[in-house]
């Protein structure tokens, strides 16, 4: 059951959420046995600004793409910048590409190689110097560095190289500018990742300056990891940068978020909701990271924001005097059901109303079918070679 007021209150929150979508779930994408090519996939980064456009025109939250550098290099990112502008969004985290040179074998910034590394840095600055001509904020990083045996390299070394690096970095970006470290466990070195948990990448964080915070992607973890309970630590030490929203069975699956486990995302979004990490300013970005293998990838991406937006309005309507009286008091089964009883509200119809107040089609997905967007893509991007993950 939900009054009237809390559901008030939480639109207002819900009418500033903003979800930012990533260039490459546009593009191609598989697993390592198979890619399968869809129809009407982008051709280059202005298609995936096309597409990303478009479902920010359905969902109205979702008014920014996350760029992967060289996947989108372009000759003038200024006109990049501009072209999105014009389709109504913006370009958002620059995500560098430390991963996928030969040079990178035994890693990027924490290589033994000191021209290996300089190597990264500069690449890690160039993407500074991107996300400055594009208007980014966000300086989003994942390092792909590690070990596979034990004895390869010195652990402690790596750190202390991945801090010089990271450091430099920070220290050369602009003011407004945030320097995310993303971690994971592991893959694809399976003895030591370098930044394989939030742990290491909040030590790092602390080191390398107040701009520097944690970036958390859902798929990251070992199975049964309770990742709210890293929010909720992360949240109170003011180190929580973002987030990579995707859904997994197994480990980086990267399926659409929400989808595999709706109740561990609502989990999420309850102790952001509960640390104003909702508040507009709060400064907390929310980033898809997924791959759509199997499913068209407009509608999917529309799907995935959807889905993040059903369980913030549900973190939402927790009825938080009630769960701290019941926390309070001891009251252990009464303080769940608090919980699941906004975990259980079906929100859909009350997310209709609010795109209907705010303009929007009440249905995305119906609203998507019938643009007749998908078909005009299928027929128009013909020719040339479609993006690909990794391309
Ligand atoms: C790595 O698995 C990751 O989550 C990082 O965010 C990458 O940048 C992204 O996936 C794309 O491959
Ligand atoms: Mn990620």
């Amino acid at each position: 059951m939900t009054d009237g007021t809390a559901w008030r209150r939480a639109a207002q929150l819900l009418r500033h959420q903003r979800i930012e979508t990533p260039s490459w779930a546009y593009g191609n994408s598989g697993t390592r046995f198979k890619v399968f090519a869809q129809a009407g996939i982008p051709r280059n980064p202005f298609e995936k600004i096309d597409d990303a456009a478009k479902v920010h025109e359905l969902t109205g939250i979702a008014p920014s793409i996350a760029l992967h550098i060289p996947w989108d290099r372009v000759e003038d990112f200024g006109a990049l910048a501009g072209y999105a502008k014009d389709q109504g969004i913006a370009l958002g985290a620059i995500n560098p590409n430390v991963f996928q040179d030969d040079d990178y074998r035994l890693g990027s910034v924490c290589n033994p190689d000191p021209d290996v590394r300089s190597k990264a840095t500069d690449h890690l600055l160039e993407c500074v110097e991107i996300g400055r001509l594009v208007g980014s904020r966000v300086l989003s990083v994942w390092l792909a560095d590690g070990t596979n045996y034990a004895g390869q390299d010195d652990i402690r070394a790596r750190q202390d190289r991945l801090h010089a690096s990271l450091r430099e970095v920070h220290d050369r970006m602009p003011s407004e500018m945030r320097l995310l470290l993303e971690y994971k466990f592991f893959e694809p070195h399976f003895y030591t990742m370098d930044v394989p948990d939030w742990g290491t990448s909040f030590a790092q964080c602390l080191r390398i300056g107040e701009h520097a915070q944690v970036l958390v992607d859902t798929g990251h973890h070992a199975p049964g990891t309770n990742i709210e309970f890293i929010v909720a630590v992360l949240l109170r030490e003011g180190r929580l940068g973002g987030f990579h929203f995707n859904s997994r069975n197994y480990a980086d699956d990267d399926l659409m978020a929400g989808a595999a486990d709706p109740f561990g995302l609502f989990r999420i979004l309850h102790e952001i909701a509960g640390a104003g990490g909702l508040d507009p300013g709060a400064g907390i970005e929310f980033m898809l990271d997924q791959c759509h293998n199997l499913e068209p990838k407009v509608p999917a991406m529309i799907r995935s924001v959807l889905n993040v937006q059903e369980a913030t309005a549900k973190a939402l309507l927790v009825d938080r005097a009630a769960l701290a009286e019941a926390q309070a008091g001891g009251d252990v089964l009464g303080a769940h059901e608090v919980l699941m009883d906004a975990f259980n509200t079906d929100v859909r119809p009350l997310l209709a109303g609010l795109r209907e107040d705010l303009g929007l089609d009440p249905d995305p997905l119906a609203a998507y079918q019938r643009s007749g967007y998908q078909q005009r893509i299928e027929r128009e991007r013909v020719g040339g070679s479609q993006m690909g993950w990794g391309a």
